[in-house]
């Protein structure tokens, strides 16, 4: 990374500036957009939206036309107190879209949000060019060998705790350093990731916004995101109608924290995120287009 000061963009290190994701390579010098796909009933803002296959790929095809560069498929919501889903159940929900965005779509890169080896093995043995792990490798570490063996892109986002508290502020205690404390708990999923035979440049970073985090906490790592970015990797932010954005905005219903979102993005952007993870892929497409033409 660069030295970026009162905001100015700077380009992130060449190695930080793309993501090998098996026979794949996606360019980072811009910043790229990852669509939330999730197939579950519970998911806190879209659960429910993609229940038929149809619907799902429906919102896959809008989301390629809005400027998406990977699809994020998830079959297990992190909502506090969301029911945990076994691996037979979360495959059922994942597979299928899995199987026919692959086929129709080829060329997109699809990441598959689990934290479970299981999912990840058979999602991969199906086509998946990622797995993204809410628990950087925590929970089930196998899961590293998994995408190790294939070759695959992994992101490992911040995180403490199970599923069902891990977006909760159970675990949301840290000294006066939370992004200090971020940074050493990512970079320790880092070397196990390492050891696991995954390559660097397969890597990529989140500080898990809204994740065993406050409110105050999250702003916080936004602000510092700079500190993440020097890790080395590429960042991926997903602040995506999150809480805190209720919070700051006032608009409690998540489907309509599309703007508080956007801005929030293109200030990790400009911070050195070269991914963010939304919902709202249009008007997050529209957001950044204006950061970088500013
Ligand atoms: N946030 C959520 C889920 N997965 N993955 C990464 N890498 N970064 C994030 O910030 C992140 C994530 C939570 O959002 P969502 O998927 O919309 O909700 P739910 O967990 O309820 O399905």
């Amino acid at each position: 990374m660069g030295d970026a000061v009162n905001g100015v963009q700077t380009p992130p290190a060449a190695d930080a500036a793309r993501w090998r994701l098996r026979d794949r390579t996606l360019d980072l010098s811009s910043p790229r957009i990852m669509a939330i796909c999730n197939v579950t009933p519970d998911s806190f803002s879209d659960g429910g939206e993609h229940d038929s296959l149809d619907l799902a790929l429906e919102f896959v095809e809008a989301a390629i036309r809005n400027g998406a560069s990977v699809l994020d498929l998830g079959g297990e919501s992190t909502r506090p107190g969301a029911t945990p889903v076994p691996a037979g159940e979360e495959l059922a929900r994942v597979m299928p879209v899995l199987e026919a965005a692959h086929a129709r779509w080829p060329d997109l890169l699809i990441s598959i949000d689990t934290v479970k080896s299981e999912v990840a093995r058979d999602a991969l043995a199906a086509g998946a060019h990622a797995i993204n792990d809410v628990s950087g490798g925590r929970l089930d570490p196998t899961i590293l060998n998994v995408v190790a063996r294939a070759g695959a892109g992994v992101v490992l986002m911040h995180s403490r705790g199970g599923v069902s508290d891990m977006a909760s502020f159970a675990h949301a205690t840290y000294g006066d350093d939370v992004t200090g404390d971020v940074c050493a708990e990512l970079r320790a999923q880092v070397a196990v990731a390492t050891r696991a035979g995954i390559a660097h440049d397969a890597i990529v970073l989140d500080p898990g916004i809204g994740f065993s985090k406050t409110s105050a906490h999250s702003l916080t790592v936004l602000r510092e995101l700079q500190r993440v970015t020097a890790l080395g990797f590429p960042v991926l932010v997903g602040a995506s109608r999150k809480r805190f954005i209720g919070e700051l905005t006032g608009v409690t219903e998540p489907s309509r924290r599309v703007v508080g979102s956007a801005v929030a993005h293109v200030i990790a952007v400009r911070r050195g995120a070269r991914l963010i993870r939304t919902h709202d892929i249009a008007a997050t497409r529209e957001a950044l287009a204006i950061n970088a033409a500013l």
